[in-house]
């Protein structure tokens, strides 16, 4: 099948990838030369970077999906609040949103709200520069934003916003919003108006918080334990999950059940991923927030991502904590640092690199470094993200192909003396 990644074409591009992250390092470097400190403003991904995660188990979800979805009501799409553009699925959509009725209801539920930016006044986050400086958006604004665009849907009934209270500051922080999510279904399944009850299913890109989604509904609507699991790493749930109740069926002492028949049952699904990322820093953006398998893009790449965003947001968020007297844009120089700082060795006491990348990443995926999401949401970045939706699904092998060609042009300019653009050379 042409749309699906096997491992040896991510460990291929890893030689090339880490070669392009020196690069970039070295150009930033150089940037510092004047004095004081300049973030990079562009991250200039190698074109090199794997663009899928399309795995077989996402491909055969994909289709039982499609052969169970004629029983479901409604939808709910899990998206991650760090990355709301590139964490939405076109295809997912496209394959789940029409049923015989016409088009299918849907919810659209941000995630991991809590990890991402501050939405009230936190003494310590408001003082980071880049809420300060409007470089980085608030948490309000991105609410804001995405509200209002979602209503112009006739389909997505409702937009929520959850976050665990395990990464929460203040109660406004991780809204529990689970009461208002499971009466917004409520309200859908009496619509329906089925003597069966409802289906719902939860779908959303791998580690999206599908199963704990699932477990957090069961809990609040039924009182019931987990019935899904649940882990940090994409591809935990691997096939669709049987129907579970979520929400009791109608009963004649409990008058505010009417018109809910059986009651409202929902299905997990495997994480589906898109089969090709067009833009570089999309699939960066993904590995950064832990929805592609880690080791499919390098972890000092990844890292080096991360370092970007950092000095943007704001470099206090890391010279202090691992005693860098000074921001830098060098990923070799950073590593050291935290290597130097949490103890990881090699043999014979070498840093070991991969391992404080690693390390790293995952102090930023528990909020440990910082809040922010990593693209900025407006009407603008939405109608493009709607806009490239629209362009047919390539495979990957076309894909390919395609990158071939405009590597072969950019050669070709070079070689006469024309610079094409960072980046240019993707479509
Ligand atoms: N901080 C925080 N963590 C969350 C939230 N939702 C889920 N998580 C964590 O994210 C990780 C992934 O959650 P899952 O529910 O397993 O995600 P999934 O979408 O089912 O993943 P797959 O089945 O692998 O596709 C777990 O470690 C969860 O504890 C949230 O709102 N906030
Ligand atoms: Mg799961």
């Amino acid at each position: 099948m042409s749309g699906i990644i096997t491992g040896k074409v991510a460990a291929g591009a890893t030689a090339a990838v880490t070669s392009a992250v020196e690069n970039v390092a070295r150009t930033a470097t150089s940037l510092t030369a004047g004095g004081g400190f300049v973030p990079r403003e562009v991250y200039e991904s190698s074109t090199q970077i794997t663009r899928s995660y399309y795995l077989g188990h996402h491909a055969s979800a994909l289709n039982k999906m499609r052969q169970t979805i004629s029983n479901v009501g409604l939808i709910i799409e899990c998206r991650d609040f760090r990355v709301p553009i590139c964490s939405w699925n076109p295809l997912l959509e496209r394959s789940l949103a029409a049923s015989a009725a016409g088009e299918r209801s849907r919810i659209i539920v941000y995630t991991k709200h809590d990890l991402g930016p501050p939405s009230g006044n936190f003494s310590k986050e408001t003082s980071i520069e880049g809420y300060t400086n409007g470089r980085y958006q608030s948490g309000k604004d991105m609410v804001k934003t995405l509200k209002k665009y979602h209503k112009n849907s006739y389909t997505t009934k409702d937009v929520m916003f959850l976050g665990t209270s395990a990464g929460a500051r203040s109660r406004n922080d991780a809204p529990n919003n689970d009461k208002h999510l499971l009466e917004s279904i409520k309200r859908i399944a009496r619509e329906a108006d089925s003597l069966t009850g409802m289906r719902a299913m939860v779908v959303g890109m791998p580690n999206s918080g599908k199963s704990t989604l699932l477990n957090r509904l069961r809990a609040k609507g039924m009182g019931l334990p987990k019935a899904a699991q649940t882990g940090a790493t994409p591809g935990v749930t691997r096939k669709i999950g049987t129907p579970v109740r979520i929400i009791a069926g109608e009963s004649a002492d409990d008058p505010s059940s009417a018109g809910l028949g059986e009651g409202v049952f929902i299905m997990d699904t495997p994480g589906v991923f898109i089969p090709y990322v067009s833009d570089p820093e999309d699939m960066l953006r993904l590995a950064l927030v832990g929805c592609v398998k880690d080791g499919v893009i390098p972890s000092v790449t990844v890292a080096d991502y991360l370092l970007y965003h950092l000095n943007l947001v704001d470099p206090k968020l890391y010279t202090r904590k691992f005693d860098l007297g000074k921001p830098t844009n060098d990923v070799h120089e950073f590593l050291r640092a935290v290597a130097t700082r949490t103890g990881k060795l090699r043999k014979g006491s070498e840093l070991n690199l991969e391992n404080a990348a690693d390390w790293v990443v995952q102090a930023w995926r528990r909020g440990d470094l910082g809040r922010f999401a990593l693209e900025r949401v407006t009407e603008e970045t939405l109608a493009q993200a709607v806009e490239k939706a629209r362009e047919p699904t390539v495979s990957i092998s076309q894909a390919r192909k395609r990158e071939k060609e405009q590597r072969k042009v950019a050669q070709q300019l070079k070689w006469a003396g024309i610079t094409a653009p960072p980046g240019g050379s993707v479509a």
